[in-house]
């Protein structure tokens, strides 16, 4: 079974949580396996959501890391403090370092690992360029080459040159680590441009008594409303494993992020091991797919 770490800025848009459950629901059918969830974001809720999240789902030996190192940043969370009713007894001393968890994980498992980036790519550049430490005398970089298979990024914007795109450019900390990853990982990276899903709104077939469902209306103030799919689209292409197969057409190209403006450019490269989508199918296609799993 293939083995993923979750990387999200949990606590922004309320798609993380949708793309969470997602993938506690083909973990709990043994269908991947879920090693560690990896938060880029940091406020007083942020691990006793995560936390509780994943206990609605009956998971709670998930491991989860918190990058305390940015709690500076302005975080909306207004679902997070409902989610956190959920794991009453966790804070975020509870959390292990979100940069020590991503080597941990590597250097612990045995066999290859795919990490899915929902969020901000400052941490995994902190962990790409981390130092041998207690966990493992290998460099972050060493840890990658050994361990990671591929990385499925939800980031940037594919559709002109230049464009913004809230996970390479909303901080100064995710500018520049938006640039390292892309510019430094020693894998393959499949991204799926904000454009694939700002049109895809899923959740409408959530209903009230699913926590979920609360959530969704946290996010709109009050009111129950579906949302854009981008983080659980990016979830399911990684979990299927196969960016045709999960109804995307896939273009190999070069793909960089301006450190400073968090602006990217990307040009069709057969030679990259990058790679960008478009959509081979209309939006309801992912929008049943999805609203079926996570219902
Ligand atoms: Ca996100």
């Amino acid at each position: 079974m293939r083995s993923f770490i979750l990387g999200t800025d949990w606590g922004e848009d309320c798609d993380d949580v949708v793309a969470l459950r997602l993938i506690s629901r083909f973990h709990k059918a043994g269908k991947a396996k879920l090693l560690g969830v990896c938060v880029n974001t940091c406020n007083v809720n942020t691990a006793s959501s995560v936390y509780g999240l994943l206990n609605t789902e009956g998971m709670e030996n998930i491991a989860v890391g918190v990058d305390k190192s940015v709690a500076h940043l302005a975080l909306d969370a207004r679902y997070q403090a409902r989610l956190a009713k959920y794991a009453p007894d966790k804070t975020n001393d509870d959390a292990e370092d979100a940069v020590r968890l991503y080597r941990r994980l590597l250097a612990e498992s045995e066999g290859k690992v795919e990490i899915m980036e929902i969020g901000f790519l400052h941490t995994l550049a902190r962990a790409l360029q981390s130092e041998g430490d207690d966990i493992s005398p290998k460099t972050g970089m060493e840890l990658f080459e050994e361990k990671v298979e591929k990385l499925w990024i939800m980031g940037g914007r594919y559709s002109h040159q230049g464009a913004t795109e809230f996970n390479f450019s909303r901080y100064p900390e995710a500018c520049v680590g938006a640039n390292i990853i892309c510019k430094s990982a020693p894998c393959p990276i499949t991204f799926l441009g904000w454009e694939i899903g700002s049109q895809v709104v899923t959740c409408e077939n959530i209903t009230e008594g699913d926590c979920l469902y609360d959530v969704l209306c946290d996010w709109n103030n009050g009111v129950p409303t579906g949302r854009e799919s981008w983080d659980p689209m990016l979830c399911l292409m990684a979990i299927i494993g196969d960016e045709q197969e999960a109804g995307y057409s896939a273009y190999n190209a070069t793909v960089s992020v301006d450190a400073s403006t968090g602006a990217n450019y990307f040009e069709i490269d057969p030679s990259s091991n990058r790679k960008i989508v478009t959509k081979s199918h209309p939006d309801s296609y992912y929008i049943e797919m999805i609203n079926a799993i996570i219902k």
